[in-house]
């Protein structure tokens, strides 16, 4: 039987237990209605509007004086001086929005139907329903086709003539325009989101069918008595071209052409060229557990270890990957690409504070390397108008710079006014890093030709940015530790603040990358030599009254003590500054950084789990992994396997999935360590594919605990280094192609 399938006995009831499918760029959630199916529909550029050029006209001038403040103590007058001054105006960016929904009327009691199943298939990428109803088995299918561009349902009644269905599309009055047919038996659904420059979209909705009959009634099409049909939605907008309405029709009018099964076939291939990559199997100590429902397996995660479910969650990351982010998509925002609302959490936008990038966690170690790619698209934008950002905001002429949002358009300025979070000049900076990272993966050297002046860029506008402190360093501010508040020793609170740690950690990794960028590219030595002498002049991580990573530069208190933000140990995921091998000490201090939140009631969002899950595996503690792990999957998941902040947030699936790879393999200390910190729960498995720096794949068994076998392939000709458990490094030569078993 194939375990890799979410299982309901009921049709959903609400968003949280719907099933998503996706091709990257449409998604939809499936609810499996009875009486009426109801796929909620999205497209990844339905976005709010047009760019905004959001830079305050008093920037420059609050910059100075915000500085001066803060040198000068005075806290509370820096922080309200800095909204009036600094923060973006309007005050937000754009948001993410949905299609709308697409509906099929069946018309049958849901109290008279038996034998209810619904599914989402992780190795096919396809949902299904089927219901027995007066004696016919209903059943439906549907999945997202990356290669034909369109959602296809394939619906299919088990006796000949009983498939009657009316199906339409439907959206919020307020930005949608249109809904009827063209005359050649297709909907067409056509709308904008608003500003004069905003996103405009189309859709289209076509069907065929065997056996029956079918025609457009008003703005529907209805089908009678027919043995089966399929139905093809096609969506596109002017964000990606001019001729986004005739690419819709020609999209579905061309998806037709083919066969259920010529549409099916190639969908599942095509996804499986992806997801066949890396394979992972535990032990299964499930005890009957994998014959229940996903909802009902969820609510019994601690009663049973049920390792089976830890893989179908690995799973269900990775097909979220594939499904929501390829190349030339747009990147997994809050919500991945599904969202039912016109006005979602956060504006379902990036948050790049930590959201989006947890996002892409996975991306290179679970072997999705080009799913990563949207991410770096946007940073296109972001760079060219992070660069307007830093010449009109901070008077800066060189680089970029973005803050703790970003929308589709790649807006750069400070977002709403909420002094913990608006001003941090680090967005761009971590992103870049994302660059980098896909570069140490796959050793591309014309991918990091290409997209070298990103993380240079991002470098350069901290030339100019960096102030010195009272002792000399050279650290950023105005900035704010994510999103956390301090105490001054007179008791007031602050959030801004002079060099938070995170801001050096991450200049401190940005500043290597553009070292080793240039060696590598042979380019930009003087800015190489310029940045070692900055990073001479930067703080480094350093051991607080609690024996924690100080968050500040000043060793204040937290007012929340267990804030779901971790900052400061940046450093240690997803940075390796620190790592228990070389530098213990801060690794300890590490460690007594997050027992102090997790004693304080940290953890309590999905993503703020998932990343000390993470944190726990660069630390080699397997229990604490493990734990953590399974409080993410008992207190942070919707039945449907979505994370929940709450409310629903796709990033803790990411990071999740992200931790369990991380647990298996870790690329820290320029080695590849082979379980680095496998749990006990996990004493059997074996786990292939899984991706390795220097463009190595790592296929690994363990039994009782321990390694059995060790197989690496290279992609390039490249030397590493390899760990196993409890044992000194060796060095390994490798010519592409190679594959090699390791000495155990
Ligand atoms: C950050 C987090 C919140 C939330 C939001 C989208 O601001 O602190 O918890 O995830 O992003």
């Amino acid at each position: 039987m194939n375990g890799n399938i979410l299982i309901y006995t009921k049709p959903a009831e609400d968003f949280n237990n719907a099933l998503p499918v996706g091709n990257g760029r449409i998604g939809g959630m499936v609810y499996g209605g009875i009486k009426r199916e109801k796929i909620g529909l999205n497209e990844d550029s339905i976005w709010s509007g047009s760019l905004r050029h959001r830079a305050n006209p008093d920037a420059k001038e609050g910059l100075k004086e915000v500085r001066e403040l803060i040198k000068a103590g005075n806290i509370a007058k820096a922080e309200s001086l800095a909204m009036d001054k600094m923060a973006g105006v309007p005050e937000n960016s754009r948001h993410y929005m949905p299609l709308g929904d697409l509906t099929i009327d069946f018309g049958h009691d849901a109290d008279k139907a038996g034998a209810y199943k619904r599914s989402l298939d992780l190795e096919e990428a396809a949902a299904a329903a089927e219901y027995e109803y007066e004696g016919v088995v209903f059943r439906r299918e549907v999945f997202v086709s990356a290669p034909d561009n369109v959602m296809l349902i394939y619906l299919k009644a088990s006796v000949p003539g009983k498939l009657s269905c009316t199906i339409g599309i439907g959206g919020r009055d307020d930005y949608f325009d249109d809904c009827r047919p063209d005359g050649k038996g297709n909907i067409v659904y056509s709308g904008g989101t608003g500003s004069k420059d905003g996103i405009f979209f189309t859709a289209a909705l076509r069907a065929v069918n065997h056996g029956g009959s079918m025609r457009t009634v008003g703005g529907s099409i209805s089908i009678e008595a027919a043995d089966e049909a399929l139905i093809a939605l096609g969506a596109r907008t002017s964000f990606y071209s001019e001729d986004y309405a005739v690419r819709a029709v020609a999209d579905v009018e061309c998806a037709l052409t083919k066969t259920y099964e010529e549409l099916r076939r190639d969908h599942v291939s095509d996804y499986r060229r992806l997801y066949d990559r890396v394979k992972l199997e535990l032990n299964d100590n499930s005890e009957g557990n994998i014959a229940l429902t996903t909802d009902e397996r969820l609510k019994k995660i601690g009663e049973h270890p049920d390792n089976k479910l830890m893989e179908l969650y690995f799973n269900f990351g990775r097909y979220l990957m594939i499904s929501g982010s390829r190349p030339g998509s747009q990147p997994l925002n809050l919500q991945g690409i599904w969202n039912d609302s016109m006005w979602p959490a956060w504006g379902s936008k990036f948050t790049v504070n930590i959201n989006a990038e947890m996002n892409y966690w996975p991306a290179e170690s679970c072997n999705l390397a080009e799913c990563h790619e949207p991410l770096f698209g946007l940073l296109e934008r972001i760079a060219v108008n992070g660069h307007e950002m830093a010449k009109d905001m901070y008077g800066i002429e060189r680089g970029y710079v973005c803050h703790h949002n970003t929308d589709i358009w790649g807006d750069c300025a400070p977002q709403d006014k909420w002094i913990p979070a608006t001003i941090w000049p680090m967005g761009g900076a971590w992103l870049a890093l994302h660059v980098y990272e896909h570069y140490l993966y796959n050793r591309d050297l014309s991918f990091l030709k290409e997209k070298y002046h990103l993380i240079k860029g991002a470098a350069e506008f901290f030339l100019d940015y960096l102030i010195e402190d009272d002792k000399g360093r050279l650290v950023t501010c105005p900035s704010v530790s994510p999103e956390n508040t301090y105490r001054l020793p007179d008791g007031t609170e602050g959030r801004m603040c002079i060099g938070p740690s995170m801001d050096s950690q991450i200049l401190r990794c940005l500043f290597t990358a553009v070292c080793e960028c240039s060696a590598l590219l042979d380019t930009d030595k003087e800015l190489a030599s310029q940045l070692k002498d900055i990073m001479e002049r930067m703080p480094v991580p350093e051991v607080g009254q609690y024996g924690q990573i100080k968050e500040w530069a000043v060793d204040y208190d937290e007012v929340e003590i267990g804030h779901r933000h971790i900052s400061q140990l940046f450093a240690l995921h997803p940075a390796e500054l620190i790592t228990p091998q070389k530098t213990p000490e801060l690794a300890q201090a590490a460690r007594a950084t997050l027992e102090r939140r997790l004693s304080h009631g940290g953890g309590h969002t999905g993503w703020s789990r998932a990343w000390i899950a993470n944190m726990w595996a660069r630390l080699h503690d397997a229990d604490k992994v493990y734990e953590n792990l399974q409080k993410l999957r008992a207190v942070s998941t919707n039945p449907n396997m979505f994370d929940n902040h709450p409310p629903f947030q796709i990033d803790g699936n990411f990071g999740g999935t992200a931790a369990i790879a991380e647990a298996l393999l870790q690329c820290t200390d320029g080695e590849i360590k082979l379980l680095p910190a496998l749990p006990v729960q996990w004493g059997e498995g074996s786990v292939k594919g899984l991706k390795a720096k220097g463009g190595f794949t790592v296929d690994i068994s363990w039994k009782d605990g321990k390694l059995t076998e060790a197989l690496l392939t290279a992609a390039i000709d490249g030397e590493c280094r390899v760990r196993l458990p409890e044992r000194e490094a060796v060095c390994i030569q490798m010519k592409a192609g190679e594959s090699r078993r390791i000495p155990l």
